[in-house]
């Protein structure tokens, strides 16, 4: 399918997403945002793609929710609408993983969105921040809410409340982004690590997303429970049989998501 606000690429088993309003700095509007969860839902059923990248582009993975959009609506409008609630539901159903990879600036709801990926790899450029305040209004897509759980309520609470923003280093110190990695390398390594993923198991990559996913849902006692019955039931699998074998045998293993 022909999109006008983002490039899809399949290359062996990834899926590259970029997100390209380079004019508007990849604001995210309700036509890219469809556009990107329809390329998702696309890539999650593709049996080919095991891995998806999303990015953006050197300036910018996305500099927010698309302020000319938004500006004259009223609280009616986003209420009755329940604006970016759809394509949140339908980003946060994809089963397969994400990889933010960000170079740039990621502010509101870029930030958010970058977030929202399974984990986050930042060009040493990077910036991410919640400047909502400084328009009237606060996050809307997780910024006080998974950016507390990222970072603590501290830096949360510093972040919403001047709207500064945190560099790639901070970022990481702050266990917002998993690996800080050169500007210039930044696709190519995502994609790298996105392979890397691809060559697992599929039901053991879709069985730990689900599970650390959980993580931020339940409680502890609830959780471990969740994760112990996943990995017993991993043991009805041959993948397992064929991961465990492959151990002991000293060879790669030969996955085949069965
Ligand atoms: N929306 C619309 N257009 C934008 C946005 C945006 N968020 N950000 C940049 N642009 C446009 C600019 O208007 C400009 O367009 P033009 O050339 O036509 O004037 C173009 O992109 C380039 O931007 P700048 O000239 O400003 O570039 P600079 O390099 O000078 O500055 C900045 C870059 C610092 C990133 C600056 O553009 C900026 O501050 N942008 C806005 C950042 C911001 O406030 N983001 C938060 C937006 S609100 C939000 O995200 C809420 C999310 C909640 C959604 C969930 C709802 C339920």
């Amino acid at each position: 399918m022909a999109y006008e606000t983002i490039i899809v690429e399949v290359e062996d088993s990834v899926c590259t997403i970029k997100l390209n309003r380079p004019e508007a700095l990849n604001a995210l509007n309700s036509h890219l945002l469809g556009e990107l969860c329809d390329a998702l839902q696309a890539a999650d059923q593709n049996d080919k793609v095991r891995c998806i990248v999303l990015t953006g582009s050197a300036k910018a993975f996305a500099a927010g929710a698309d302020i000319k959009e938004m500006s004259e609506k009223s609280f009616v409008d986003m209420f009755l609408s329940d604006f970016f609630g759809e394509p949140h539901r339908d980003f946060m159903a994809i089963r397969k993983p994400i990889i933010a990879a960000v170079a740039g600036y990621a502010l509101g709801g870029g930030c958010e969105l970058a977030m929202m990926c399974d984990f986050i790899i930042a060009a040493d450029n990077a910036k991410f921040g919640q400047p909502e305040i400084n328009l009237g209004v606060i996050p809307g897509m997780g910024g006080t809410q998974r950016l507390t759980r990222f970072v603590g309520k501290s830096k949360a609470m510093d972040m919403n409340l001047t709207g500064r923003f945190m560099d790639a280093e901070e970022a990481e110190r702050s266990g917002l982004v998993s690996r800080v990695v050169p500007a210039k390398t930044l696709l190519e390594e995502a994609q790298a690590i996105a392979a890397k993923i691809a060559e697992k198991s599929m039901l053991t990559t879709i069985a730990i997303k689900e599970s650390v996913n959980r993580s931020y849902e339940t409680t502890m006692t609830e959780g471990l429970l969740y994760e112990r019955r996943v990995f017993h039931s991993l043991f009805n699998t041959e993948d397992q049989k064929e991961g465990m074998a492959a151990f002991q045998e000293k060879r790669q293993a030969q996955f085949r998501d069965r």
